[in-house]
C-alpha cells in the first residue's frame, strides 16, 4: 500500500494488452511495476482473455485484461506512470495498433473527463472494443454495478466480439 490515507484517492480502470513474447508475464510484471509507484495501489484484477487482433489484423493474438487502481495521482500523473512502465518493459512504438510487448491504456479515472492531445477520458475507443469491455465489466461490477450495466449495454451493441475467450481466471 503506497497511497497515503491523508490524500483523497480515486478509482481508475486500466486496460492491459500484450501479443509478443511471454504475454502473461508482461501483463503481471506491468502491474507489479505500477504498484511500486508512489500513490498507486492495484485493488482488483480481471481474468486474462485471449483475443483476436483488432485494427492491424496480421499479428499474433493478444492477451487482454483489466485492473482497478486506487490512486492519489492526478490522471496525467497516472498516465505518465503507465507510460514509464511500458518503457521499462521495453515497449517500442512502431506500427499503430501493431504488435506490442505491453500496452497500458487509461480507460476511466473516477468520473473525470479529458480531451487533450495527451489524454482523453473516458478512453475514446473503449466502448467499441469487446477486448476492453469484457474484462472491465468483470471488475467494475463489484465496485459500481451501474457502471457495469452501462458497459454491458455497449457490449451487447457490438457486432464483433473479437473472439474474446477466457484464458485464465482471476487469481
Ligand atoms: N490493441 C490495439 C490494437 N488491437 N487487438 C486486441 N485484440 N487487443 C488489443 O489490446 C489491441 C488490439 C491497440 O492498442
Ligand atoms: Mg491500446
Ligand atoms: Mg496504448
Amino acid at each position: 500500500m503506497s497511497t497515503s490515507s491523508a490524500e483523497p484517492s480515486v478509482y481508475a480502470y486500466i486496460g492491459l494488452g500484450s501479443n509478443m513474447g511471454d504475454r502473461e508475464q508482461y501483463l503481471r510484471r506491468s502491474l507489479e511495476l505500477l504498484a511500486e509507484r508512489p500513490g498507486v495501489r492495484i485493488t482488483r484484477q480481471s481474468g486474462i482473455y485471449e483475443t483476436e487482433p483488432v485494427g492491424f489484423v496480421d499479428q499474433d493474438p493478444f492477451l487482454n485484461m483489466s485492473a482497478e487502481v486506487e490512486t492519489t495521482l492526478p490522471p496525467e500523473g497516472l498516465l505518465d506512470a503507465m507510460l514509464d512502465v511500458e518503457r521499462q518493459l521495453g515497449r517500442i512504438r512502431e506500427i499503430r495498433w501493431g504488435p506490442r510487448t505491453i500496452d497500458l491504456d487509461l480507460l476511466l479515472y473516477g468520473q473525470a473527463e479529458r480531451s487533450s492531445d495527451f489524454l482523453q477520458l473516458p478512453h475514446p475507443r473503449m466502448l467499441e472494443r469487446a477486448f476492453v469491455l469484457v474484462p472491465l465489466i468483470e471488475i467494475a461490477a463489484a465496485r459500481d454495478p451501474a457502471l457495469a450495466e452501462w458497459l454491458h449495454e455497449h457490449l451487447e451493441k457490438l457486432d464483433r466480439k473479437e473472439g474474446v475467450c477466457l484464458w485464465k481466471k482471476a487469481q
